[in-house]
């Protein structure tokens, strides 16, 4: 794994660029986490993914009032179970069902890195900042990069502040160009911005970086060769793998999610299917399930 060019301006045990800093119970960032045969297994399974291009809303229901439709910034994937941004995400207390579809599993590198963080959480962090019965059980794969518009390359590389609503440790790690990644508070203002550098892993957790500060992707350098898979008008430098635990008895298969949802996402598991075997089966259950029904 190739050491990042530049020192990190934070460190696994919370330092920073002024020198170490107390030992922070929420937090791990470990460089040099993904082997290099990872890394090429990973970027071999990556050239067969069919990412999605996720409207924010459902494009067959009315919109909810005073928004807008719109494409996500970033084409997505998603490993165990799926969020569809239009079902609107895993967001206790109230919106637990009807959320959350069986997804693929995970392939064998990642329920490697799975299997490490999962360790290091329960070696290093508070049990009270892991639910019980927590494990990494779902991953939302986002692809950083340009977007071909109007014959100009438009740099869509950021993640605007938000919290991620799934309970307990999440865990992110990432391949390809370094990010600026960013903790802020209500108002957005910086509490803590590292470097998140290829191979590395990060896991936040616990009520000040987990529950209370909103975190965000800044921007994605530039020089980095493309990675897979290729998408048509898209130009991805990074990826990052964020590792997440929907407690299963929220996640539905296809078939039985309900069927307004299934009416919301029908489109987009077409197109998943046309590449994912796992898909066409979901697909062609769900359609026996409507004609038993
Ligand atoms: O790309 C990253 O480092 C963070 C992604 C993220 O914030 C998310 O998926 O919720």
């Amino acid at each position: 794994m190739a050491r990042p060019d530049r020192p990190n301006p934070d460190s696994s045990r919370g330092g920073t660029a002024r020198g170490p800093a107390a030992y922070d119970p929420g937090m791990r960032l470990q460089a040099g986490f993904v082997s290099p045969a990872e890394r090429a297994a990973v970027l071999t399974r990556l050239g067969t993914l069919k990412p999605l291009w996720e409207q924010r809303y459902s494009t067959v229901r009315p919109l909810p009032p005073r928004e807008e439709q719109r494409e996500l910034l970033r084409p997505v994937y998603w490993l165990g179970n799926w969020q569809c941004a239009c079902l609107g995400y895993y967001h206790p207390p109230r919106g637990l069902l009807d959320r959350c579809v069986a997804a693929e599993p995970f392939p064998a590198p990642l329920a490697a890195w799975v299997k490490r963080t999962e360790a290091i959480v329960h070696r290093t962090m508070p049990k009270a900042y892991v639910p019980r019965g927590w494990t990494l059980n779902t991953c939302l794969v986002n692809f950083y990069g340009d977007r071909d518009v109007d014959g100009k390359r438009d740099d869509r590389a950021r993640v605007g502040a938000h919290r991620d609503f799934e309970p307990g440790p999440v865990a992110s790690i990432s391949l390809g160009a370094r990010a600026v990644f960013q903790f802020v508070d209500a108002k957005g203002a910086p509490i803590r911005t590292m470097w998140l550098e290829a191979g590395a892993l990060q896991v936040f957790a616990g009520p000040k970086w987990k529950d209370e500060a909103f975190h965000r992707v800044q921007r994605v350098e530039k020089h980095a060769d493309e990675l897979p898979p290729s998408i048509a008008g898209f130009h991805t430098r990074r990826v990052n793998f964020t590792f997440r635990y929907v407690p299963p008895e929220h996640v539905v298969p296809l078939a039985r999610l309900s069927a307004e949802g299934r009416d919301d996402v029908r489109a987009y598991v077409e197109t998943l299917a046309e590449s994912s075997p796992f898909w066409a089966a979901a697909l062609a259950d769900e359609s026996r399930a409507a004609t038993a029904r």
